[in-house]
């Protein structure tokens, strides 16, 4: 028999996967740490992170075996019965991120719907918003996932287009703009604003510092929920336990995923106190897999690599040393580098027909994974356990990729 190569792979994906996704050209088979190897055995620094989940670092020694472990043990009970490990990730998430109850689900996009739903149930039940009336504010350039209520509020023709009708009852305002803000809240009506503390998806738009003070102040002052979508901000991405930690404030429901699990298995959750997590009675929401003993496991071990490891301070202190050493370059093709800890981005000017894409192809080439978004922009995400030596061998790769372009 034949060994595959990279290209058989690739082929057999087209040939037999829907074609929802556009890859780089490169098939990987192996993570340790920040790098990923492909099958011909080529070492990639991984600075896509899986978008955001593996920030723990690939395979993680902890979360391998606390996955492997359980998975032995007790895989899956449904919440049609107690199982013994529920309960005590409860208990640890709820007291690491000071909120009464957490409901447990598996993918970023059911959190967010779980987030939607308690916040029209709380909008009936405590607000007294007359029913089928509550409406959620959101914000242009918005990114919650894929399911048909979440594109509902999307500005991104490139999500919601052909997928109609739309679920109702979202007022869409510009991100990062506080007086747009107060015009639509003092609306009638309205059960909860939702906003990523930093839209990744759009491009890292980081909003001016303040911005979710005023939010959290607008919010409380007319009755309305704050929920944010920590997704992929969050567990330490930004340089921060959680991005809304910057301006100090608390959300009324927070929504996780992604690094939730270090990447080791679909989970997400949704914190909110009583007032909030208790308008749901049984029987009103749920998921087969939501709050099984694995991801319990799992998650349990991830939030405490994060403080362990102490990735939240090494994110913020490489953060600044990729966005001080990357803004000093002077290439024809570099616009803008922005972000927060390692949630970075840098936007690409064209050059002789040379977009992002070339360039993510490039340093491919050199040795580094990352991938353009909205054609122009390139996200910067390694793993946060990066350590100073191998950013700036990273940061080198960058440089010289960028160079072979002017
Ligand atoms: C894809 C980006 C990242 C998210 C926020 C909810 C979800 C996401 C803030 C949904 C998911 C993803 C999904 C991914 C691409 C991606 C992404 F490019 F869109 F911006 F991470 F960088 N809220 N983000 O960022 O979570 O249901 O996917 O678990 O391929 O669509 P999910």
């Amino acid at each position: 028999m034949q060994t595959m190569k990279s290209h058989d792979y690739i082929e057999r994906e087209e040939k037999y996967g829907a074609h929802n996704y556009h890859p780089l050209p490169v098939v990987l088979e192996k993570g340790e740490g920040i790098y990923m190897w492909d099958v011909e055995g080529r070492k990639y620094f991984d600075f896509l992170s899986s978008y955001s989940a593996v920030n723990q670092g690939h395979c993680h020694p902890r979360l391998v075996k606390a996955l492997t472990e359980q998975a032995s043990k007790l895989a899956l009970t449904s919440r049609a019965f107690y199982n013994d490990k529920l309960g005590g990730w409860e208990e640890f998430i709820t007291c690491f991120f000071g909120y009464d109850r957490m409901l447990p689900m598996n993918s970023g996009a059911e959190g967010v719907e779980t987030a939607l739903k308690l916040a029209r149930k709380w909008a009936y039940k405590v607000k007294g918003i007359a029913r089928e009336r509550a409406k959620i504010i959101v914000c242009n350039g918005n990114f919650h996932g894929r399911t048909i209520s979440i594109i509902s509020m999307s500005s991104d023709p490139d999500a919601y287009n052909d997928y109609g009708p739309y679920t109702e009852g979202f007022v869409n305002i510009p991100y990062n703009d506080v007086v747009a803000l107060e015009e639509a809240i003092a609306g009638n009506d309205i059960a909860a604003f939702l906003a990523e503390p930093i839209q990744a998806e759009a491009g890292v738009f980081v909003p001016d510092d303040g911005y979710l003070k005023s939010v959290r102040e607008l919010c409380t002052q007319y009755n309305v929920l704050f929920i944010a979508d920590e997704i992929q901000t969050g567990i330490a991405r930004s340089g921060k336990m959680l991005a809304v930690d910057y301006d100090e404030v608390r959300p009324d429901i927070l929504v996780l995923g992604k690094a939730l699990s270090g990447g080791m298995y679909p989970i997400s959750c949704v914190l909110a106190d009583d007032e909030i997590m208790l308008t749901v009675k049984p029987g009103e929401h749920g998921s087969t897999f939501g709050g099984n003993p694995i991801a319990a496991a799992v998650a349990v071990e991830a939030l405490k690599i994060i403080g362990d490891e102490k990735l939240a301070e090494n994110s913020y202190a490489m953060g600044k040393i990729f966005r001080d050493e990357m803004q000093a370059v002077h290439s024809p093709m570099i616009e803008e580098v922005r972000g927060k800890g390692l949630l970075n981005a840098i936007t690409v000017r064209p050059k002789d027909g040379k977009t992002a894409w070339d360039v993510c192809l490039t340093m491919k080439e050199l040795g580094l994974l990352a991938k353009p978004t909205h054609g122009h922009i390139i996200r910067f995400t390694p793993p946060l356990i990066i350590n100073e030596a191998q950013i700036r061998e990273a940061i080198d790769i960058i440089k010289k990729a960028f160079k072979t372009f002017e």
